[in-house]
């Protein structure tokens, strides 16, 4: 909630501190090429003739990537990897990365901001003013305010822009406490896990680790920097292995040293069983258990039911390979990592199955050390302090209490909605949306749709007309990441680096950066709003790295800030964890005083029914999540979605290749295209994200292939909240 305890930040004083100098050259030369370019862009005329290349990152996915952009004609004719040496991305740029020139000269773009004139969905607009469009959305946030409570209008967003604070900002100093970040669609599990064991989410050290097991991360296809780089790597002569478990055959599979078709949600009873050779075989690292753990000997007694023989039966891996593969990882250590993905919206065990490869890590002494789980850095950033004003009469979150550990900026998708369906302790009846498509990634699209037919208003702010945005009432287009100056962020990682956007090109048609949406919506909703927002980007650059001025230069001058190009081994030694404990926690004290269980406990996924399927989704190589499959380049190297079955299966169905089928789940119907494959286990089927819109706005893919989020039932993991993705069923039939 509003914290009043909060130091105020007058503009005169952020001002003061602000490098004035700094400002003045940055301003200069921005606006210098600003003027030169054209005044409203037309994607077939360019008005001035700008050649020059500019540094930037990426903004097709969360990572960040180093890009320069090649401004020909002022046009961007190409976008190439950073060629000056950046630890995260390596002059790595993958094929969306290439394709963000399609994101700025799509047709399909939001060019103006849009007012809704039919029903909700029937996708009938009007061309509005800024002004109007911004006045129509504050009359609203305060009538809501005033019919309701503040409380009833939530925030809906996901980062990946820089700039989410300055949303977040907004819905603080409105008053409500509901924002609804992507976590729980994502990573939140798998936080919530690593953090219950190490006090903090590690990464693994991929680049130095000489074993490798990774499970539900597909890091060929679902790309992170630098994990997919350091994966591909060979080093020549080095005794890396990579083991991989996935119920499809992928791209990482067909890399991996060996592939495992493992039966969907039993991951954990593989780990346990690991767990099980490594101590009843006395191959753990004893000195490091005793000097950085605690509750090894609940541990050890624990893990005596979970032996290779019986998780074989669960998981459908060989004993003796789980065994073999047991020593291995023992011998590597701690030169190995079980890898723990970023994903873990699987099922509803998930914080307890990453529990299991924590501890799995842990009692190897995979811990701040070469080759294993590394604790991140930062590099420290100056944040904007502002004051929020305080609203006495604001109740706590919607989905408070609705989950053990629930994150209080994030919140929990599934719980909220359906709080928020009931009314719950109260009812939501607005909606902000910023880079976020709740329709396509969240699960039980009918339910998402309920929800927002609840609302009295809606409002996206996006750069496509997103499913979400065509169920909206006022849609306010942003400018691309290509023609933002946004705020510079920090990612932290064992080599944390710095990264930031400047403007390629001018922003076209009446786009605006989000920053400057925030702001006019400010003003509107009060002086004392207005207040936490009364600073220009540059201004607020400068506060940033008031502390580092050097980052700047290294910024504007290369594209690129890093400290370090290794990472810093034993950091933590003897130092403190931000655990109960301050160790490492092999036992959990603080889950068994919360009535969670202390130590994983396996529990079978439920059965798959018979003449039915699991349904599993998850990561293109060619797409972002549900939203760039209309990308003209990347819509050109993948135009369908398909649903992948065994042939076996397909032959009892008497099913072909190609043909269309009908899959049918507990909550959706969807229509498909068949491909046939042996890449699938036999009791599953996959179909990528993504298709299946709703919306007539997207050109390439209106009307064509399924949606995932349709069919998948909404399932969470009762700690951390997030999604189970992975635990719906559908049946399969000729169309
Ligand atoms: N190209 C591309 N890269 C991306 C993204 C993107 O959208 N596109 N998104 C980024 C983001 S936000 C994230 S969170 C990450 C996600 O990265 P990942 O989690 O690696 O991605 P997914 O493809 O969703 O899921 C991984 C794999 O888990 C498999 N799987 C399903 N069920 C099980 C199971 O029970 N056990 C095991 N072992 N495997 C299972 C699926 O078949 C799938 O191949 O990717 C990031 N990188
Ligand atoms: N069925 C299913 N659901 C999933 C997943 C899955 O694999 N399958 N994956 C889950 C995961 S891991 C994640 S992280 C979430 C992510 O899903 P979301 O939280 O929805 O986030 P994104 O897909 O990154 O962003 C969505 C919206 O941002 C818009 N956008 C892109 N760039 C900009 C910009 O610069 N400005 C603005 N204003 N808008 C922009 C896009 O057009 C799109 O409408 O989805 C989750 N949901
Ligand atoms: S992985 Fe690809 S899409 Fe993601 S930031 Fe890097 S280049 Fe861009
Ligand atoms: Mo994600």
């Amino acid at each position: 909630m509003a914290n009043p305890k909060k130091q105020k930040m007058s503009r005169r004083k952020f001002l003061g501190i602000s490098s004035c100098a700094l400002t003045t050259a940055v301003v200069g030369s921005q606006v210098k090429v600003l003027k030169a370019l054209a005044k409203s862009g037309d994607i077939s005329e360019p008005v001035a003739a700008i050649t020059k290349d500019v540094y930037t990152s990426c903004g097709m996915c969360v990572n960040k990537c180093g890009v320069i952009a090649r401004v020909r004609d002022g046009v961007i004719h190409k976008l190439d990897p950073n060629p000056n040496f950046f630890p995260k991305s390596r002059g790595m740029l993958c094929a969306r990365g290439n394709a963000g020139t399609k994101v700025v000269y799509d047709p399909d773009r939001l060019k103006y901001p849009l007012i809704r004139v039919g029903e909700r969905g029937e996708g009938k607009w009007r061309r509005a003013s800024w002004e109007e469009a911004l006045d129509m959305v504050t009359n609203n946030m305060n009538q809501i305010a005033e019919k309701y409570n503040r409380a009833s209008m939530m925030f809906a967003s996901t980062e990946g822009t820089f700039s989410e604070h300055f949303f977040l900002q907004l819905a603080e100093c409105y008053g409500t406490p509901n924002t609804l970040r992507h976590p729980t669609l994502c990573l939140s599990s798998n936080i919530q896990g690593f953090s219950a064991t190490f006090g903090t989410n590690p990464t693994p050290d991929v680049k130095n680790a000489d074993y490798i097991i990774m499970s539900g991360a597909n890091r060929a296809e679902a790309l992170m920097t630098p994990d997919s780089i350091d994966m591909i790597k060979t080093d020549g002569g080095g005794r890396r292995k990579l083991v991989y478990l996935d119920p499809r055959f992928t791209k990482t599979a067909a890399k991996a040293d060996e592939w495992y078709p493992i039966k969907p949600g039993t991951d954990m009873a593989f780990i346990l069983a690991l767990i099980n050779v490594i101590i009843t075989e006395g191959l753990y690292d004893d000195d490091f258990i005793e000097e950085n753990t605690v509750g090894f000997e609940q541990l050890a007694q624990h893990i005596k039911q979970y032996s290779p023989g019986w998780a074989a039966t669960e998981c459908d891996i060989p004993a003796k390979d789980i065994r073999r593969i047991a020593h291995e990882f023992a011998n590597a250590a701690p030169s190995a990592v079980y890898y723990q993905g970023r994903r873990s919206s699987f099922f509803q065990n998930d914080t307890q199955m990453r529990r299991a490869m924590a501890i799995l890590n842990a009692i190897v002494g995979a811990w701040d050390t070469k080759g294993g789980l590394l604790p991140n850095k930062k590099i420290a950033l100056t944040k904007h302090d502002y004051l929020a004003p305080w609203y006495d009469d604001v109740p706590d979150r919607l989905d408070k209490g609705g989950v053990t550990y629930l994150s209080e900026k994030d919140g929990s998708w599934p719980v909220f909605r359906d709080r928020a369906l009931a009314a719950d302790p109260y009812p939501i009846k607005g909606m902000m949306v910023y880079k976020q498509n709740v329709l396509v990634s969240v699960p039980d699209r009918a339910k998402s749709l309920e929800l927002m037919k609840q609302m009295d208003f809606i409002c996206t702010i996006d750069i496509t007309m997103s499913d979400t945005a065509w169920y909206s009432d006022v849609v306010l287009p942003e400018a691309t990441y290509l023609e933002r100056l946004d705020p510079p962020e920090n990612l932290s990682g064992p080599v944390p680096v710095v990264a930031f956007r400047q403007p390629c090109v001018e922003a076209m048609f009446e786009s605006k950066t989000n920053f400057w949406i925030m702001q006019q919506l400010a003003k509107r909703l009060g002086p004392e709003i207005a207040e936490t927002f009364d600073f220009t980007m540059e201004e607020h650059i400068h506060h940033m790295l008031k502390k580092k001025p050097e980052i700047y230069d290294a910024l504007f001058g290369k594209g690129v800030y890093y400290e370090d190009t290794e990472p810093e081994y034993g950091r933590l030694k003897g130092k403190r964890l931000r655990t109960r404990s301050g160790k490492i926690e092999l036992y959990s004290e603080k889950y068994a005083k919360k009535g969670l269980d202390p130590l994983p406990v396996y529990k079978s996924p439920d059965k798959v029914p018979t003449n039915m399927y699991r349904l599993l989704v998850g990561r293109h190589a060619y797409f972002t999540h549900g939203t760039t499959a209309n990308n003209a380049l990347l819509h050109d190297l993948m135009p369908e979605n398909t649903l992948w079955l065994a042939p076996s299966e397909a032959r009892k169905l008497r099913l072909k290749n190609g043909q269309m089928v009908k899959v049918k789940s507990k909550v959706g119907e969807e229509k498909l295209k068949l491909e046939i494959t042996e890449k699938i286990r036999p009791d599953s089927v996959y179909m990528a994200h993504g298709f299946g819109v709703l919306s007539k706005g997207l050109s390439n893919i209106a009307g064509v292939g399924g949606s995932d989020a349709a069919l998948i039932e909404s399932k969470y993991c009762p700690i951390s909240g997030n999604c189970a993705m992975h635990e719906t069923f559908v049946q399969i039939t000729p169309a």
